[in-house]
């Protein structure tokens, strides 16, 4: 669903600066923060002096490759804030991971880093076709996570009305919704989803609500959950891309125009490129794990930084008329893939194909459990309010249910190469997501 209207462009010259320029900035920055950290952080000390290189090795964009990565966990070794470089007293704000692998890892923030963030939210705000004044409904979750916090200040930035209302309370925020006339609604894409269905369970009109953009991220989604969503809310739905070690979300973005991969904010974010199993550097065009390093964070800037998430880049000129390089929508998170009896598989592959059946809904959960020392995977999907209508009642013996059952299972194990046991179940019962969605229970170890 395409934005009509012409979109703004927050900081013309810069998002639309010629290569050269851009690539001079970036270097002229990198120097200057591999010096920062190899002078400040004792750890960047010793991982480049064991690596043999100093920051004066760095003569092209080209060099950095020959420099070390850094990964998730030397922010938790080094908890909570061995790997900033500026003293507390110029700590303005803190920010950290859920940590339910053990100690959380700790981000910081100087008052010059939220003003870049706030910049680098805005001139997302603008490319998915928000104006200031709009009414921006901000859905992701206010706290140590940076979702809300970060859409909240950008928001402000951009002079939009923020409505700060956090995950939860589904009803509520519908009524508000209604009754503030958001025009932007910015939240997980499963969260989106949520709020879709229950204005159906409540019987709300979509013309009670004035929402025409959604501004999606912090989870994987797919190409066809965008459709079910746009189709559903009768709105765009773009992606925002961020992580906490980098900054946060609005590291890069899609922009309404082209709607083909999110521009990445290259005056403050150097993306790479590599190979997982290698390391090596990958060209624009293969798919590989995402590495960033920030040129201008000064409380805890980050020298390449393995996210663990798959993309790709590509440098190709965008009909929007911005220059920076765009990452392709993430596919998934390394860390996300199921090996299920030796065959490798992402949550999102399976998405992808149960989200082209038209008798289900798009709330699904995969579900894993060892029997006899063989994986076995469970695909729980909520069938369809129509074709439980038609139904009628629920029996997993009923011969329709055995049917549809049997299309899902053949349909995946020619796509992904799995056989799944299908679960079907009724509308409404899998649990709704307020924030990131819990799509894979396992439940091997
Ligand atoms: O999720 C920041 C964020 C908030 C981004 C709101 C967008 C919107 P973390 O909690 O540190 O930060 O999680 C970062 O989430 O490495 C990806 O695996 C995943 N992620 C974030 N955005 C997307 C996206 C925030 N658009 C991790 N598509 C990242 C796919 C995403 N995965």
């Amino acid at each position: 669903m395409a934005i009509t209207s012409n979109t703004l462009i927050w900081n013309k010259e810069i998002e639309c600066a010629s290569r050269s320029a851009i690539e001079s900035l970036q270097l002229e920055r990198l120097k200057k923060v591999l010096t920062t950290v190899y002078e400040k952080v004792p750890f960047y000390k010793e991982l480049f002096n064991e690596a043999g290189v100093r920051p004066q090795n760095l003569k092209s964009l080209a060099d950095l490759k020959n420099f070390p990565f850094t990964r998730k966990t030397h922010l938790r070794e080094n908890y909570p804030f061995g790997l900033f470089a500026v003293p507390s007293n110029e700590v303005a704000r803190l920010h950290a991971s859920s940590g339910t692998k053990g100690k959380p890892t700790v981000v910081g923030y100087t008052q010059n880093d939220l003003k870049t963030w706030a910049e680098v939210v805005a001139r997302s705000l603008a490319a998915s076709g928000a104006r200031p004044h709009d009414v921006i409904h901000n859905s992701y979750g206010y706290g140590l996570f940076t979702g809300g916090l970060g859409l909240h200040y950008g928001a402000e930035r951009f002079e939009a009305t923020v409505v700060p209302a956090s995950g939860g309370r589904t009803n509520q925020q519908i009524m508000l919704l209604q009754d503030f006339g958001a025009r932007v609604l910015c939240a997980t894409p499963s969260y989106a989803m949520n709020i879709a269905y229950t204005m159906d369970d409540l019987k709300i009109d979509r013309q009670s609500i004035k929402l025409e953009i959604g501004i999606f991220g912090a989870e994987p989604w797919t190409e066809e959950m965008r459709a079910q969503i746009e189709d559903k809310m009768k709105i765009a739905a773009l992606d925002i891309y961020g992580l906490s070690e980098v900054m946060g979300p609005g590291v890069s973005m899609e922009c309404a125009e082209g709607r083909k991969g999110l521009h990445i904010w290259e005056d403050h974010f150097f993306a790479e490129i590599i190979d997982p199993k290698t390391g090596e550097l990958l060209p624009d065009g293969e798919e590989g794990e995402l590495v960033f390093t920030t040129l201008t964070k000064e409380a805890i800037p980050v020298i390449r930084y393995r996210t663990g998430d798959l993309s790709v880049l590509n440098r190709e000129r965008c009909v929007c008329g911005r220059t920076m390089v765009r990452m392709n929508r993430v596919r998934a998170r390394i860390d996300d893939m199921l090996i299920i009896r030796g065959v490798n598989v992402f949550p999102s592959e399976i998405e992808k194909t149960l989200l082209q059946i038209d008798d289900l809904a798009p709330h699904y959960q995969l579900v894993l459990e060892r029997h006899k020392a063989l994986d076995c995977l469970e695909v729980h999907v909520e069938i369809s309010e129509s074709l439980a209508e038609k139904w009628g009642h629920f029996d997993d013996e009923h011969l329709e249910y055995i049917n549809l059952g049997s299309k899902i299972q053949s349909l995946l194990k020619d796509s992904l190469g799995v056989t799944a046991d299908i679960r079907l179940k009724k509308p409404s019962s899998i649990p709704r997501s307020e924030g990131k969605a819990q799509r894979v229970i396992d439940k091997r170890s």
